[in-house]
This record gives structure tokens, sequence and C-alpha cells, in this order.
């Protein structure tokens, strides 16, 4: 930028001596004074002033706003420094001081922000020409505006990794409030409701990334509006505004009410105008109502909050806190009804959804159910040419809206002696609906039926790393609606954080070790909600941070694939790591081949969903994450004898495409399984788990382990040693063989699972194929297999 060239022609330097000789080493540090009103840096073309600003009765705040007014008269103000603690009207200031520290004082005594900044020589404090205030000094720049925005972002401002841009508490209340537009840590640019609960509402969370339009892939975060009017953002999103062109001003808002607005005007005195907007259902802003409350939207009124029949409103003067009950409901069946709410939708917070379910079906379940609030019930097109009717339980009643478009109705449950009831009582549905003109960008059906998932939250998690993301790689496995009624409670509720105690007691003070590895100890439990899960232990995994641990298993909570083993959830608790998988009825591939139950066609499936399963993980997920020690006795087994990776917990996402980062300074693994890059000091890619991988595949045929010693020699070596003396096909494959496995093999996949587990275990990494080129090859051949 050409900021540097105007530096002589600002309106107000500060100087703060130290060793320069030409300005008095005396003089004070300067300051603008929250009393003077004609202390106001002003940009050199004009176009931006800074200065103290006032927010309430005797507070101010120190901003960034457009020099001339808006045609009400009113200052629009674009950065805030101390928005959360305004100061006082009187012996307040902000100084520049001689250590080039900027700080703002309140009232002569409490420092209340400041730069964090020293430098040795002079510092001064600019406000350029696209409304960036700079603090330099004579060489580099120390602290500029432009890398902390509040809740505007400028033309040529970037919106980058660990920015965010955060609403305002309200339209005259210039506080931090609950909205947040940032990048996630799949790379998408994302709205966020962070409010008592914490919600993604856009892009719209029913749709996958990548139906969304957004890309996972670019990791280097960055969005920006271009002085004409074009947005564009790395994961793809991009906007032109309608008015594009030159000579206007623009901004784009987050604002309080949770949407993001491209705002321009031609000149100052005029009237800001909407030339884009991110939501164009208002009520599909989470939060706006809080829980038990329906937003409905009303032309030219806007956003109207009403309560469920039976609530009663919590607080009159913040509508966001939503409703509160006003009925006693017990657990017994007889004593509890429902009453049907028609067009009515509550977003997330679902216990379980269950296809094919018939109103008396969910009435039951929910009733079953105690802390079951009510369900949500609507026809989704599926795999079938028909509709099929879907049962949402609902464990809270947050988000909810009313929209005569939506096809589906919410059964509140109600104690029976209340009913009835009519849903006439509904006041939204009986006055609002009528009046209300809403625009759609699609049918909303249609974006349920590509749908058996709905966003949800975890309960009782709030961390913003354990928020479930719906990636594209989210429900890729799960497009069968009988896959499987274990997955949609992970599916739906996400993966929980556990407390200590709920893991002691399902797995009775750990007494049932079901295995042990170098990370931990695991222990088979049953959860309170009967489900049966592997628990383990981390071994000293308490220097590792709870934040930090929080963040590596929200990554691994993310993936989520049909052959990798499923994370319910976690416990991090003092010094205490757990992890709660999915129990495997079958254990381990390890078990199964020493105690030889596997056929060669179970082998030959289980090598194909390995494979496929780590393929998933190094290419296709939101993030690249190795392995770093695939072995048989991490690869599991469910009823069905179909492999689930797991204990991927040791691994570490990698910037995709990039080498593995310094972090892989401990060699991870276990002996024989080791790529040699290990041991070489060579830079570990995840050609590591190709390597680790092929070992397997060996281990599978010949049923010996990599350690094993076979006439003296390795495996590896042993195999390429017979092959070459071989002279016909069936010879070497006879000598190779697993002899458990009896002579009952294929010899045509035989062959073609040696050559893939050659190729995996080549010394030179570049020669081994990737994971994904490994499915290729023992899908491609299987099919060929089938004609022969
Ligand atoms: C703005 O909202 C915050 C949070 O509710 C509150 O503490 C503060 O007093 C409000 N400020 C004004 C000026 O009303
Ligand atoms: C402009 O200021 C007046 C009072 O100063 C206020 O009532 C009005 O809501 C403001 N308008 C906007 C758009 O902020
Ligand atoms: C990632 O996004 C940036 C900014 O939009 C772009 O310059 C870069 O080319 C993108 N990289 C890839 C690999 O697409
Ligand atoms: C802008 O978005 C459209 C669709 O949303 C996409 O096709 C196009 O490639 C995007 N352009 C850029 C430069 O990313
Ligand atoms: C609900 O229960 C509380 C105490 O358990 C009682 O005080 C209250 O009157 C009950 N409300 C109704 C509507 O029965
Ligand atoms: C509900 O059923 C239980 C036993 O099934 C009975 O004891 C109770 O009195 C019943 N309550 C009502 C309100 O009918
Ligand atoms: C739904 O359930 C009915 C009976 O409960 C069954 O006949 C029907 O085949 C099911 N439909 C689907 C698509 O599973
Ligand atoms: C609804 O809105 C659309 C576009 O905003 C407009 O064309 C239409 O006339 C409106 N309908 C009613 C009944 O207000
Ligand atoms: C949406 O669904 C309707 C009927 O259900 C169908 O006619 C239309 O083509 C669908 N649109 C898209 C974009 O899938
Ligand atoms: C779902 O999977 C089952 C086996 O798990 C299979 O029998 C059924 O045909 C599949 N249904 C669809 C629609 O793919
Ligand atoms: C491994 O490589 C790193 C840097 O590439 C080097 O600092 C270290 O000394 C090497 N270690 C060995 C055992 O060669
Ligand atoms: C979705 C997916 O890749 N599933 C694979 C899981 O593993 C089995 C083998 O047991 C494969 O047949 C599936 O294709």
């Amino acid at each position: 930028m050409a900021t540097s060239v105007f530096l002589l022609f600002l309106p107000l330097i500060f100087f703060s001596s130290s060793s320069s000789s030409t300005f008095d080493r005396s003089s004070r540090a300067s300051s603008l004074s929250v009393e003077h009103a004609d202390d106001v840096l002003t940009s050199r073309n004009g176009i931006f002033s800074a200065g103290f600003f006032p927010v309430g009765d005797n507070a101010y705040c120190f901003a960034v706003w457009f020099s001339e007014p808006d045609s009400e008269g009113n200052r629009t103000i674009v950065w805030m420094a101390n928005r959360d603690q305004p100061v006082n009207g009187r012996k307040s200031e902000l100084s520049v001081l001689k250590s080039g520290n900027v700080i703002i004082t309140d009232a002569g005594r409490f420092t209340v922000w400041s730069t964090d900044t020293v430098s040795e020589s002079p510092v001064f404090l600019k406000l350029d020409e696209y409304g960036n205030l700079i603090l330099q000094n004579s060489e580099v720049v120390l602290w500029q505006s432009f890398d902390s925005p509040t809740d505007t972002l400028l033309p040529q401002q970037l919106l980058t990794t660990d920015m965010k841009l955060v609403s305002s508490r309200s339209q005259g209340n210039f506080s931090s409030g609950f909205y947040k537009l940032y990048f996630g840590d799949d790379n998408v640019l994302r709205l966020l409701y962070g409010g008592p609960e914490i919600s993604v509402y856009w892009p719209d969370p029913e749709l996958k990334s990548c139906e969304a339009g957004r890309s996972t892939y670019n990791s280097s975060r960055i969005a920006f509006l271009d002085p004409l009017g074009y947005f564009s953002s790395s994961d793809n999103f991009n906007f032109t505004s309608a008015d594009y062109g030159e000579r206007v001003q623009r901004i784009l808002k987050l604002d309080f009410d949770g949407n993001i607005r491209l705002y321009s005007r031609n000149s100052g005195m005029e009237k800001w105008t909407v030339s884009w907007q991110a939501m164009s259902q208002p009520c599909r802003i989470h939060g706006t109502c809080g829980p038990n409350s329906i937003c409905s939207y009303v032309a030219h009124l806007g956003r109207k909050c009403s309560c469920l029949q039976g609530f009663k409103i919590r607080d009159r003067t913040d509508l966001s806190l939503g409703c509160v009950q006003e009925f006693n409901l017990t657990c017994t069946r007889n004593e509890t009804g429902f009453l049907k709410l028609s067009h009515v939708e509550f977003f997330g917070y679902d216990y379980g959804f269950f296809p094919n379910y018939t109103i008396e079906m969910c009435e039951n379940l929910c009733l079953q159910t105690c802390d079951c609030k009510g369900f949500q019930f609507k026809f989704v097109k599926h795999n079938h040419p028909d509709n099929i009717p879907y049962c949402y339980l609902k464990i809270q009643l947050l988000n909810g809206h009313h929209s005569p478009n939506f096809q589906g109705d919410l059964y509140l449950k109600v104690p029976k002696k209340t009913l009835p009831f009519q849903e006439t009582g509904l006041d939204c549905s009986s006055t609002v609906v009528k009046q209300m003109n809403r625009t759609y960008t699609k049918n909303p059906e249609n974006a349920s039926q590509k749908f058996v998932v709905r966003f949800a939250i975890v309960f009782g998690a709030v961390e913003l790393g354990v928020i479930f993301v719906v990636g594209c790689c989210f429900l890729r496995a799960h497009q069968n609606s009988s896959a499987g009624t274990h997955s949609y409670y992970r599916m739906v509720t996400g993966f929980g954080k556990f407390t200590l105690s709920e893991l002691k007691k399902a797995t009775r003070g750990f007494s049932e070790e079901i295995g042990r590895g170098a990370g931990g100890v695991v222990y088979k439990g049953v959860l309170s909600d009967h489900r049966i899960a592997a628990i383990k232990r981390l071994n000293d995994a308490s220097d590792q941070g709870e934040a930090e641990f929080q963040a590596e298993v929200s990554t691994i909570g993310k993936l989520n694939h049909i052959n990798l083993t499923e994370m319910w959830g976690y416990c991090a608790e003092g010094k205490h790591r757990l992890l709660v998988y999915r129990y495997m009825e079958h254990g381990s591939l390890a078990e199964q081949l020493s105690s030889n139950a596997l056929s060669w066609e179970k082998r030959f499936e289980i090598a194909v969903g390995t494979a496929k399963g780590l393929a998933y993980l190094h290419e296709e997920c939101l993030e690249w994450v190795l392995h770093c020690d695939v072995k048989p006795q991490n690869i599991l087994l469910d009823s069905n004898y179909q492999p689930k990776v797991s204990d991927f917990g040791l691994s570490w996402p990698l910037k995709r495409g990039g080498p593995a980062n310094k972090s892989f300074s401990k060699m991870r693994g276990t002996r024989g399984y080791m790529a040699p890059e290990w041991v070489s000091n060579l830079t570990i890619t995840s050609k590591v788990d190709v390597y680790s991988y092929g070992m397997v595949l060996l281990e599978m045929i010949s049923g010996k382990g990599p350690t094993e010693e076979i006439e003296n020699r390795r495996v590896v070596r042993w195999v390429r040693e017979k092959m070459k003396q071989a002279t016909g096909m069936s010879s070497w494959i006879e000598m190779i063989m697993d002899p458990k496995l009896d002579g009952k093999y294929d010899k045509f996949r035989v062959e073609i699972l040696f050559e893939v587990a050659l190729k995996c275990v080549a010394e030179d990494k570049d020669a081994r194929p990737t994971m994904k080129e490994v499915v290729e090859m023992l899908l491609r051949q299987e099919n060929d297999s089938e004609l022969v």
C-alpha cells in the first residue's frame, strides 16, 4: 500500500524523543484529550477522523469515523479502541508515550487500553487515507487498527486468520455483542452466534461447505473488500456489490442483529444504502429470540419474538433471553401430551433423529426420554421416490422460527391437563402469517432433502473449539439412513465433553482393561445412555494444556468416515485426558490375525477399508492428518468385520500440500511398521503411513509380523527374495501365504495385494503411492478380477 508516501503530510504527528537529537528531549508525550472537541486526527484526504466519541452518558471511546456525517447527522464509526471500556468525559486521554506505547487513560488514572508497543526510535501515530490508524517509527509499522477490527471492514482492509469482526451489542450500544465473523478451523468464513449458546448460522449449517460453494482447502484465510465493491475470500466465497464501481464509499459491517451488510454512499450527508447482505431471512440468524421462543419476520416491522404456549417472557427488555416454562412436566406418560405447532422449526439441539418414524412412534420416544422437550416432525426426501417422515427429538428449544413456507411441525411436550391449548393460541401464526413476505433464495425443502443430519451443538460444551462443523467430509459415509442407529448420536449431537466422574462410573472405576498402547490404556465402559464405549486414558497428557487438547480433539471429532473409529467425546479435567470411542465388538486386526478368524475375503475387505480410512485422513477431509502409528493393533473391527482405523489421536493436522512442520520432533510409531524416514531424519509426510500400511498388508498376507525373522531375514526382504527366486507365479505365492489360510485364497487378489504392499514399503518415499492411489489400485483390480 502507498501509505508511506504520504508520511509528511500528516495532520498530527506525535514525536517521542529518545535518541534522536532534532527534538527536545524534554518534550512531553503527546496526547489527545477527551475534553477538547477539536483534538481529532484527520486523514490527509479528509475522509476519516479519529478522536473521542461519546457512547453514552459521560462515556467515551476512542474511535475512527467518516468525517462527513450521514443523512441523520450521525457519525459512522469504523473502528473503536476501547469499546468495552468507555472512559470518563473528564481527564481521559490518548497518549503516545516515549517508550513507543500508545495508551488510553480513564479520568487520568487507569489505563484502559494500550497498543503494548515498544520502540527505541521516535514513534508517531497517523490516520491514513484508507481509515487505518497506524503507529510507526521511521522504520516499521508497530501497530495498526486494520489488524484489530471491531465490527467493520473497510475497503483494502484484510480479514485474516485470528481476526474477527464482532458485532456491537445493540443499535446504540457499541460494546461487543454476540455475533462474530471469522475463519473457522476448516478455513471457511462463517458467522457465529456466541451468546449463551453457540451456533454457526452462515453459511447454512444444513449445507456441507462445498454445497454452500465454499472450499475448505485454501488455508491462507484471507478475505477483503476492494474499493469497487467486490468482496472475495480464500474459501471461494465472493460477491459483487449491486452498485459496483468507483467513487463510492463503502463499509462491510457485521450489524448488531447478526447480519453482515455492505453499505455504500456516494458522499457524506447521504444515507448509507445496503448493497449486499448475507442473510436474506433474518429469522435464520440464531440467537435472536432465545430459548422457547419463536422468531417471525414481519415486513417493514422486522423480527418479532413470541413465546411458546405455556411459556412467559423472561425479560421484556431483552428478548434474546427467551421465555421460561410456566408448567411443570412430570416424566409420567399418562400425564403428558403434545401440542402441534404448524410451520414451526427449532434448529439444532437434537437428541437424535429417526427416519421413517410415525408421529405415534415419535411421541412414544419423546415420552420415554424425560429430557425431551418436544419433537420436530417433517418429511424429508431421501433416496426414495417418496418423502420419508423424520422425527427429531429436541433436548432444547432454540433458534425457533415460524414460516409458512416451512413444511414441518413442532410437537411441544406439555402436561395433559393444560391441553387442549389450541394451535391458534400461537399469536404469530394467527396474526403474523398473512403479513409475511419473505424472499427465499431456495426452496427450504430442497436443502433439507439433501440432509439427514442437522447441525447440532454439543450440549454443555461451549468451547469454540468443540463446535461441530459440518464439513464436506462429515456426512460422506452416511447417505444410507440405515447406516446404523449408533451413528446418529454422534452425528446429531456432535461429540461431547464428559466429566471424569461420568467416565469413572461408566468404566466402573476403570476396571475392565481392553487394550494398552503407547498413548495410554483403553477400558471398556457403558455410558449413561447405554452405549458401549472404549475409553482411552492418555498417559502423560498433562503436559498438554486443556485448550490445546481440546483443539486437537476437535480436529479428530470432525473426522467422520465409516472406516475410522467414531469418537464420541473427550474429558479434560485437571491432569486427566480421556477419549471416548465407540466400542468395537471384534477387537483389533492383530487379535483376529493371531486367532485365525479371518478368511481371505475378509482380509481383502479389511485392506480396502483401511486404505479408504487412511486416504480420507490424508486427503479428503478438512485438514490433512497423519496417523503415524498404523499397525494391526490400531485397526479395529466392528461386528461385521468392517475395519475402523483407530488411535489417530497421536497425529497432527498438516497444512495441505505442505511438508511436516517442526512439531514432528519426536519419533512416533511402532518399531517394524515405521518408515525409514523416521530414522534417517528425513521430512515426514503422509508417506510414512503408506509405508506402515504396506507392512500391515504384508502381515495380513504372510501372517508374519515385521519384526519376525524368517530364514534370518525380516519379512520385507524375505518376500522380495522369494519373488526373485520364484519361477512360476504360484510357487512364490504358496511359499509366502499365511499357512493359517490353508490354501484358501484368490490368487489373483493375492498378487494385487502383494504388488500394492511392495510399492508401499519402498525405501524411497517418493516411490510409494498415495493412499488414494492405493485405494484406486485395489478397487480397479477388484473390478477386473470380477471380469475374469
Ligand atoms: C452496553 O451493553 C453492555 C452489556 O450489556 C452494558 O454493560 C453497557 O452498560 C451498555 N452500555 C450502554 C452505554 O448502555
Ligand atoms: C442517529 O442519532 C439519533 C440520535 O442522535 C438516533 O436516534 C438515531 O437512531 C441514529 N440513527 C442511526 C441510524 O444510528
Ligand atoms: C488461496 O486464496 C488466496 C486468496 O484468495 C489466493 O491468492 C490463492 O491463490 C489461493 N490458493 C489456492 C491454492 O487456491
Ligand atoms: C466466485 O463465486 C462463484 C460461485 O459462488 C465461483 O464460481 C467463482 O469461482 C468465484 N470466483 C472466485 C474468483 O473465487
Ligand atoms: C410447579 O412446581 C412448583 C414446585 O415444584 C410449584 O411451586 C408450582 O406451583 C408448580 N406450578 C404449577 C403450574 O403447577
Ligand atoms: C398414571 O398412571 C399411574 C400408573 O400407571 C397411576 O398411578 C397414576 O395415577 C396415573 N395418573 C393419572 C393422572 O392418571
Ligand atoms: C418405513 O416403514 C414402513 C413400516 O414401518 C415400511 O413398510 C417401509 O418400507 C419403510 N420405508 C422405508 C423407506 O424404509
Ligand atoms: C414481496 O416482496 C417481493 C420482493 O421483495 C415483492 O416483489 C412483492 O411485491 C412483495 N409482496 C407483497 C405481498 O408484499
Ligand atoms: C427443489 O425441489 C423441487 C420439488 O421438490 C424441484 O422441482 C426443484 O427442481 C428442486 N430444486 C433444486 C435446486 O433442487
Ligand atoms: C443401506 O444399507 C443397507 C445395508 O447396510 C443396504 O441393504 C441398503 O440397500 C442400503 N440402502 C440404500 C438406500 O443404499
Ligand atoms: C536432523 O535434522 C535436523 C535439522 O534438519 C538437525 O538439526 C539434526 O541434527 C538432525 N539429526 C540427526 C540425528 O541427524
Ligand atoms: C465409505 C467407505 O470407504 N467404506 C469402506 C469401509 O470399508 C469397507 C470394507 O470393510 C469397504 O467396503 C467400504 O467401501
